[in-house]
């Protein structure tokens, strides 16, 4: 078959390259921590912004062409989407893939001819998967672009639009399955309310939760034996939507006895617009073990919007890589792009430039993670900072063998305690300054 993209395959050439089409940092079997770097980092491209978007935004038009030799809106487009899918992640080595329903077809406007596409087109893919090799990551179903989801999904006030939700994760369950996708995703993108004057939020919640639970029952009964992620995102489209953030997420998972099956799918982009760090979404979500997978991105921080970006910042990435590290790395996830291009980036090769950013800036974050690990003065810092629990006292405390009267007596018996000691934070930026430029 002829080419897609006028690009070669792009190759490791090292830092010293000054070769545009080729990757500076990223080597993929170079061994780190005892893992190749492809290993660790397991980069997906998101079917959406990459084969489907083309620069369309609130003022403008297209400005990208991505018919690749198609007419849009056909099946034909849809099989060259794929076409030129599977050429471009060969060709830059990304060995999976993310996906909704809505990416992958033209829906029709009856469910059953949808879903009759869906077969056909995931015949196709499957039939690509197994000449290259490529994986998929995870599937989820689109549940927020279509009108009738205008007043959300699981959270809808329509029994009818809850049962087409419904339909439509069934499907996407089923083709997750089919393609050997290890997650699934809920992105509540319409889960969430623009006035609380015509919301009812138990009801909404208990529904997105009772649509979850029915997920995850049809999905074990089907052999999905992967990971369910809830993508956290404060808002956009919706003023407020439910899984605002990481804890607030984990928190509702608990509450509705969710928790063993999903784990979180952390946005780089959707943690800065909750006013977090990523880093700080990474560590909630590995210290309740639901660190899942995670969309690398980054936002703009002088905007109030999504604007997944391809991630540049290498400290960002870096304290992306710890976290991922000192969780033990990726099960089931791994490093989705859930970037695009800016809109006058609009050629081809640029789609090529976006993922050699990411995947370099990326593994250079894994690189000076695992020198900052190695290195040990952050860590030993911290551990030392709480070392006065070693004490006998301190153990009592974390034991939880103790009253407040004898804690209360210990302190009476004291005085003052001692000075707790400096945090030292700027000796620790300095450590990693360090370690980056070092
Ligand atoms: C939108 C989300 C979405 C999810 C998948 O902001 O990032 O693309 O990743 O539905
Ligand atoms: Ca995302
Ligand atoms: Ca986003």
């Amino acid at each position: 078959m002829s080419e897609i993209f006028n690009v070669p395959a792009i190759k490791y050439e090292g830092p010293k390259s000054k070769n545009p089409l080729a990757f500076k940092y990223y080597d993929k079997d170079r061994v780190i921590m005892g893992k190749k770097m492809s290993e660790h980092l397991k980069f997906a491209m998101a079917w959406w912004h990459n084969l489907c978007a083309c620069g369309t935004d609130m003022f403008g038009r297209d400005t990208a062409e991505k018919s690749f030799g198609a007419v849009p809106g056909t099946m034909e487009h849809a099989k060259a989407k794929v076409d030129a899918g599977f050429e471009f992640m060969s060709k830059l080595g990304v060995e999976y893939f993310c996906f909704h329903d809505a990416d992958i077809i033209p829906a029709a406007d009856d469910i059953k001819e949808t879903n009759k596409r869906l077969d056909e087109i995931t015949d196709y893919i499957l039939e690509k998967m197994n000449e290259t090799g490529i994986k998929c990551l995870w599937g989820t179903a689109n549940m927020f672009s279509d009108p009738r989801f205008m007043n959300g999904a699981g959270s809808t006030n329509s029994a009818d639009v809850f049962c087409f939700a419904a339909a439509q994760v069934k499907k996407a369950l089923d083709l997750t399955v089919k393609l050997g996708g290890k997650g699934y995703v809920f992105w509540g993108g319409r889960e969430g309310y623009e006035t609380l004057l015509n919301t009812d939020v138990k009801f909404e919640q208990e529904n997105i939760a009772r649509l979850m639970r029915l997920a995850i029952d049809y999905g074990r009964k089907i052999g999905f034996d992967g990971d369910f992620y809830i993508e956290p995102k404060p808002k956009e489209p919706m003023k407020h939507q439910y899984d605002f953030d990481a804890s607030t997420a984990i928190g509702f998972l608990k509450q509705y006895g969710l928790d063993k099956d999903f784990k979180m799918n952390i946005e780089a982009n959707h943690a800065t617009l909750a006013g977090h760090t990523f880093q700080h979404e990474l560590r909630i979500s590995a210290i309740n073990g639901m660190l899942g997978s995670i969309d690398a991105n980054q936002g703009d921080l002088l905007l109030g919007w999504d604007t997944d970006e391809f991630p540049f910042d290498v400290y960002e990435a870096t304290m992306c890589m710890y976290e991922v590290l000192k969780s033990g790395g990726f099960l089931n996830g791994g490093l989705n792009f859930d970037a695009k291009n800016r809109r006058p980036s609009n050629t081809h090769e640029d789609m090529f430039l976006g993922f050699i950013l990411g995947m370099d800036t990326f593994a250079l974050g894994l690189i000076k993670a695992a020198e900052i690990i190695e290195d040990g003065r952050i860590d030993g810092f911290v551990a030392d900072k709480y070392s006065s629990f070693n004490s006998e006292i301190g153990q009592k405390i974390r034991s939880g063998n103790v009253t407040l009267e004898e804690l209360s007596d210990y302190a009476c018996a004291m005085g003052k305690p001692a000075n707790p000691g400096s945090g030292k934070q700027e000796y620790l930026e300095s450590v990693i300054n360090n370690i980056m430029f070092g």
